[in-house]
Order: structure tokens, then sequence, then C-alpha cells
């Protein structure tokens, strides 16, 4: 292995925020992308219970990112922040570093609640929708808008004073929110909006999000 290797599905899900880093880092990686049935490729396993009986995955689990020397690690949040540290997207300070993390967990918290959509019956799922776009997501846009604002007068990015992953994943949540009928619970805040914006058109921003390398956009069932 010459090139460092993401092992995840063919979607963006848990691993579009360690792509974004990667892009913004101009970082040259391989995707093994894993299925279900799928049959080895390369001489690597890809169908994900096989790959699942295998120390390959930490914890039975993707993401999982692989160096060339050997060095593998799992977990999302610690893939991004690992990478965000190597390539100076993890600010300048432990406690700007602390920050970034922070960011990392408020994510996973505002992700897992949007996930409800996809286990929740089909009957129970516009009282979802309703308590995500009157309660939930306001609220906690209504917190990031606070934490941009307080850096700086919130012109800029959100931790420190030049990007880091923190800033990545609130960009990815806010895209997320706005293509899956939320973004109401976004334009209520327009620090926010000018911030995705600024974000978005950082050119290897833009190049990613254009590029056919992309997983498309799945949308959280209506
Ligand atoms: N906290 C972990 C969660 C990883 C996780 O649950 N990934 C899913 C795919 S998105 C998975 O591999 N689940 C195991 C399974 O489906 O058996 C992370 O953020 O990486």
């Amino acid at each position: 292995m010459s090139k460092p290797t993401l092992v995840y599905f063919a979607s963006r899900g848990r691993a579009e925020l360690i792509r974004l880093v990667l892009a913004e880092a101009a970082v040259d990686y391989h995707e093994h992308p894993v299925g279900h049935g799928t049959p080895p490729s390369n001489g690597r396993l890809t169908d994900f219970q096989a790959l699942k009986a295998t120390p390959q995955l930490p914890f039975g689990a993707v993401p999982v990112w692989e160096e060339p020397d050997g060095f593998v690690l799992a977990q999302s949040a610690a893939i991004a922040s690992h990478l965000a540290l190597l390539h100076g997207l993890q600010g300048k300070t432990p406690r700007e570093a602390a920050q970034c993390d922070q960011m990392l967990g408020a994510f996973d918290d505002v992700r897992a609640e949007l996930r409800k959509l996809a286990v929740v019956a089909p009957e129970g799922r516009p009282a979802q929708r309703e308590q995500l776009a009157t309660q939930f997501l306001p609220r906690w846009f209504g917190y990031f808008d606070r934490l941009l604002r307080a850096n700086r007068g919130g012109a800029d990015v959100l931790v420190g004073q030049s990007l880091t992953v923190a800033d990545l994943a609130l960009w990815y949540l806010i895209e997320s929110c706005q293509d899956n009928g939320f973004g109401d619970a976004v334009a209520a805040y327009p620090a926010l909006v000018a911030f995705a914006a600024r974000i978005g058109q950082r050119p290897r921003i833009a190049a990613w999000v254009k590029s056919p390398g992309r997983h498309p956009f799945v949308p959280l069932p209506r």
C-alpha cells in the first residue's frame, strides 16, 4: 500500500467529513469501498460482514483509516481529528484543538438525531420531522450561531483565526440540513448562511463538491 486508504461504503455518511478534510488538505488517498455481498477486489475483502470478522476493522465498523506503514484508526471523529492535526486544520493551540473536538462532538449529536428519521416507522416521520424543524435544529443552529459570532464577530471561522475541521463539520451539517429540507432552520441565522457560503467557496471545497468522485446525496426518508 503506497497511499493511505479510507475504508467505507460507497456513500457520504460518516466518511464525508473525513473526505472534506482530505480535500482541503489536498491529500492523495485511496478509497476501499465495502458493501454487502461484494466479492474481494485487489486481493482484499470488500464484503462488510466478512471484513467485520477480521482485525482490519478495529471495532467491527467503518470508517477505518489505514496508513502505508500499517497504522490503522477507527472512529470517524478520531480519524477527522488525526488528519486535521497532521494537516494544520486542528487549530493552533491545545484549547483550539479542544474547541475543534467540541464541534466534532456536536456534529455527531446533531447527525444522530437526524438519522432517527431513517429508523422511525414511516407513520412517525412527520412528527419527527416537525420536531427537528421547529425545535431541535433551531436550538442547535442557535448554539452554532452564538459560537460563530463569539469568535471575532462571526465574519470568519469558528475556531481561532484560520480554517479548521470544526468549520468543515459545521459546513457539512448545514449542507445536509439544507439538502434534507431543513434549510429554514439555518436561514434564520444570517451569520451561518454567510459562513456556509464562505466555506463552500473555498477552492478545494468547491472542487470537491463538484467532483465526480463525491458520492451522490441520499435524502433522509420523508
Ligand atoms: N462511532 C463510530 C460509528 C461507526 C459506525 O457505526 N459505522 C457504521 C456504518 S455508518 C457501521 O460500520 N456499523 C456496523 C454495522 O453495521 O454492523 C464512528 O463514528 O465511526
